[in-house]
């Protein structure tokens, strides 16, 4: 459809020769009701009328455009996650993007780079209205393919998870997040949408995406299991054969699975009160029927370690400069939303660390704070070198990592992509509360 409506803005701008020529792809954000279930419609925004927005699959090094038309009442800018681009298309205003006013239009002209699994997504301030920003269903998939794809598959399928009509609730420790009454994969309670049709014998190719503006999830796949060849769209030194997946808020996971075991049978969210919520989809072997099987798995397991390097660490370039960031929350009274901190400050008061082009940059991250947090940096890939209780790693490029409770972790990047650069907690309610902080170059 995007496509064929390109082709024809195409013919008609070589009729007129003073119109730009026309852009790759457009993405038009509006108010919209998803039927995520049956009486189970949402209130939210999306691109082009769907959740997820469309797929874009783009060739790595060839430059796209992307027009975006914002039928909203509010600004909105688009940020492309995971991905090398110059701040001001990056898409987060922080780092001077502009942003796209009520009725207005913005063209975002990109070469995509790096290839790989990455997506896009709105990148505003939500504060208390739990139907703006992350909240919504302003999200979608962006493939950058490589110039020699060396995948072998049979079929591949994308799967975004997220959740919606949140509401503030104050945790045990007086923390606020937000509890959600659905729960979805690609918009849908589990049952409702199609499910996935594969054939016995195939290869198939998952990419998932955690949308999620702050719910952790973990998935299985009853009867099968997964191989992970990336995390966060880029291979892993070690692909793992796992039962489950764990997704923090924007990571990503590919991974293979063999339909060796013919049936029908639920994918979906590990604890029972969000598969509950609708957190699931019917995987369909063809010529199977009859009711979907779920087999409950009795605990959640997951470590980013067994995908590393197995080969010893490289000693750390000399010149390597580490910053250490301290994560703590402050809270502002019982009831009231929190408010993060990094060494001691919220943004716009963080420390905004200088940059030199072309150093290597070691984050020390030190969660002191009682919550996990999946925290990302912009415009940059990183590396894990310290995991908790693994104090040298290395091999893993990320983009988004989960910091846990009470943990120390540390990542590598190398800093060569000069600009403002956002680094911030991707829990949006976290990153709304001061947990940002912005990297310049000197
Ligand atoms: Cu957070």
């Amino acid at each position: 459809m995007l496509k064929l409506s390109g082709l024809t803005v195409a013919s008609t701008a070589l009729a007129a020769h003073a119109q730009p020529p026309a852009p790759d792809y457009t993405l038009d954000i509006a108010a919209y009701e998803l039927e995520a279930g049956s009486h189970r419609t949402i209130r939210t925004i999306a691109y082009n009328g769907q959740v997820p927005g469309p797929l874009l699959r783009v060739q790595e090094g060839r430059p796209v455009t992307v027009e975006v038309t914002n039928q909203t009442a509010g600004s909105e800018v688009v940020h492309w996650h995971g991905l090398f681009l110059p701040s001001s298309v990056d898409g987060a205003m922080e780092e001077g993007t502009p942003m796209i006013p009520p009725g207005g239009r913005a063209r975002y002209t990109f070469t995509p780079r790096p290839a790989g699994f990455r997506w896009y997504h709105t990148h505003i301030f939500a504060g208390k209205d739990l139907h703006k920003g992350q909240y919504t269903g302003e999200h979608g998939f962006l493939l950058i393919e490589p110039r020699d794809n060396p995948a072998r598959y049979d079929q591949e399928f994308f799967l975004a998870l997220h959740d919606w009509d949140g509401q503030m609730l104050s945790s045990g420790d007086g923390a606020m997040d937000p509890v959600y009454e659905v729960s979805t994969i690609n918009g849908r309670v589990l049952g409702f949408g199609e499910p996935l049709r594969v054939k016995s014998g195939e290869q198939v190719l998952l990419h998932i995406l955690n949308s999620s503006p702050s719910e952790v999830h973990w998935i299985a796949l009853s009867g099968h299991q997964f191989k992970v060849v990336a995390l966060d769209g880029n291979p892993v030194p070690q692909p793992q054969v796992v039962s489950m997946l764990r997704l923090a808020p924007a990571e990503r996971v590919c991974a293979l699975v063999e339909m060796d075991h013919p049936g029908t049978w639920v994918m979906g969210e590990v604890r029972k009160h969000i598969m509950a919520a609708g957190m699931g989809i019917v995987v369909e072997y063809s010529g199977s029927s009859g009711k979907p099987q779920w087999d409950q798995p009795n605990q959640l397991i997951w470590d980013y370690l067994p995908f590393a390097a197995a080969d010893p660490s490289p000693p750390q370039q000399p010149d390597t400069v580490t910053i250490p960031l301290v994560i703590e929350s402050k809270f502002a009274g019982h009831g009231a939303m929190d408010h993060w901190t990094i060494n001691g400050k919220s943004y716009p008061d963080t420390a905004s660390p200088l940059l030199t082009a072309g150093r290597r940059y070691r984050l020390a991250f030190i969660n002191r704070s009682t919550n996990d947090h999946p925290v990302h940096l912009h415009r940059h890939t990183f590396e894990l070198r310290r995991l908790p209780g693994h104090p040298e790693v290395h091999g893993i490029l990320k983009d988004t990592i989960l910091l846990d409770a009470g943990t120390q972790v540390e990542v590598e990047f190398t800093a060569n992509d000069p600009g403002p650069t956002l680094f911030h907690c991707h829990q949006q309610n976290h990153m709304d509360a001061g947990f940002m902080m912005l990297f310049q170059y000197a």
